[in-house]
């Protein structure tokens, strides 16, 4: 690096403003990082576009199974998305077990074991 462009360098950090100050990027989802002399914005987790002009959520339930369990619902949020577990099953929606089965198996063996004793009778 010539001295040249070390001054300039110089002369740019003691200069430098903090453009994030001004608020200047999208207004909905949007990250502004300052840099020496100018700032980039991009958009934050959760949503896509350029970050200037415009970010915008992502619907994360256009494609539910790549974010929950397929026994659970999708429900999308601005910046986010919640994953519950159907009725009958348990879980955090990213993983949801099946408890209604365990239930039905259970009731069919009570109802066999009372028919039995039922036909005993
Ligand atoms: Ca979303």
């Amino acid at each position: 690096m010539d001295l040249q462009k070390l001054l300039n360098l110089c002369n740019l950090l003691f200069t430098d403003v903090d453009e994030c100050n001004a608020d200047p990027c999208a207004d909905n989802g949007a990250t502004c990082t300052d840099t020496i002399g100018s700032y980039q914005c991009s958009c934050s987790e959760g949503y896509h576009g350029d970050g200037y002009e415009n970010c915008f959520d992502v619907d994360e339930c256009e494609n539910p199974d790549e974010y929950c369990d397929m026994l659970a619902t999708c429900s999308n949020t601005q910046g986010s998305y919640v994953c519950q577990c159907t009725q009958g099953y348990e879980g955090d929606g990213a993983t949801c077990q099946g408890m209604i089965w365990t239930c039905t198996l259970l009731d069919i063996l009570c109802k066999i074991i009372t028919c039995k004793k039922m036909t005993n009778l």
